[in-house]
């Protein structure tokens, strides 16, 4: 089955396809001639996933699927959140994290957790998936893989950040693999 990743973001498109190996044809925006940033003004994680799904499809008629992600940081009430990917004003990982870590300074409650949800538009029939992973985020940066808040973000249970796993490793445990896993049982079903 041919779907289209409705994304910009590399470090994503990476993600997904070592997640979902050859089970479907991926295809990028490029693959389909889209070249445009995509909208994302709804002002929220939901809303923004559909609203990227929503113009792939009505733009370019191809069945696909988006995601709207972020971190929410309890002690900031859920900030980032929908702004994660311009929390500090630019899309500059590493000015967004050092405005995190300084609106964190002297807190001792250093929970947060990544949510994301994905919108399916298969043949123009929608259905929304979402993932989450509980962690903590350190004081200061570890590691150099993944991208956005990966050097800060411990997750529950581990003893590295999401940016000193592998793509496999943080595939196995991220808030992108746990609604994806959602998403292909529901196209497996669709399949059958
Ligand atoms: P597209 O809209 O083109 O998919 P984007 O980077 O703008 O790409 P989002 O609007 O979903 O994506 O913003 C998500 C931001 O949240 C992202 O830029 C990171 O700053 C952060 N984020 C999301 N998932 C993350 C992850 O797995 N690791 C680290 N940071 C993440």
């Amino acid at each position: 089955m041919e779907l289209c990743f409705a994304t910009n973001n590399q470090h994503k498109l990476a993600e997904v396809s070592a997640w979902l190996g050859d089970a479907f044809l991926l295809k990028t925006l490029n693959d389909i001639g889209c070249r445009n940033e995509l909208p994302e003004t709804t002002g929220t994680i939901p809303g923004n996933s559909r609203q990227k799904a929503e113009y792939v499809w009505t733009n370019y008629g191809v069945s696909c699927f988006a995601d709207d992600s972020g971190l929410e940081v309890y002690a900031l009430n859920g900030e980032p959140g929908v702004d994660s990917a311009h929390y500090s004003g630019s899309r500059n990982a590493e000015q967004n994290i050092q405005k995190l870590l300084t609106n964190l300074d002297g807190q001792t409650n250093r929970k947060a957790r990544f949510i994301t949800v994905f919108t399916l538009l298969l043949h123009g029939i929608e259905h929304q998936f979402e993932g989450i992973v509980e962690g903590q985020l350190l004081t200061e940066t570890r590691g150099t893989g993944g991208f956005g808040y990966d050097p800060l973000f411990l997750p529950d249970g581990y003893d590295r950040t999401f940016a000193e796993m592998s793509i496999e490793e943080k595939n196995a445990i991220s808030h992108r693999s746990r609604a994806l896993t959602k998403m292909v049982a529901y196209l497996k079903e669709q399949i059958n």
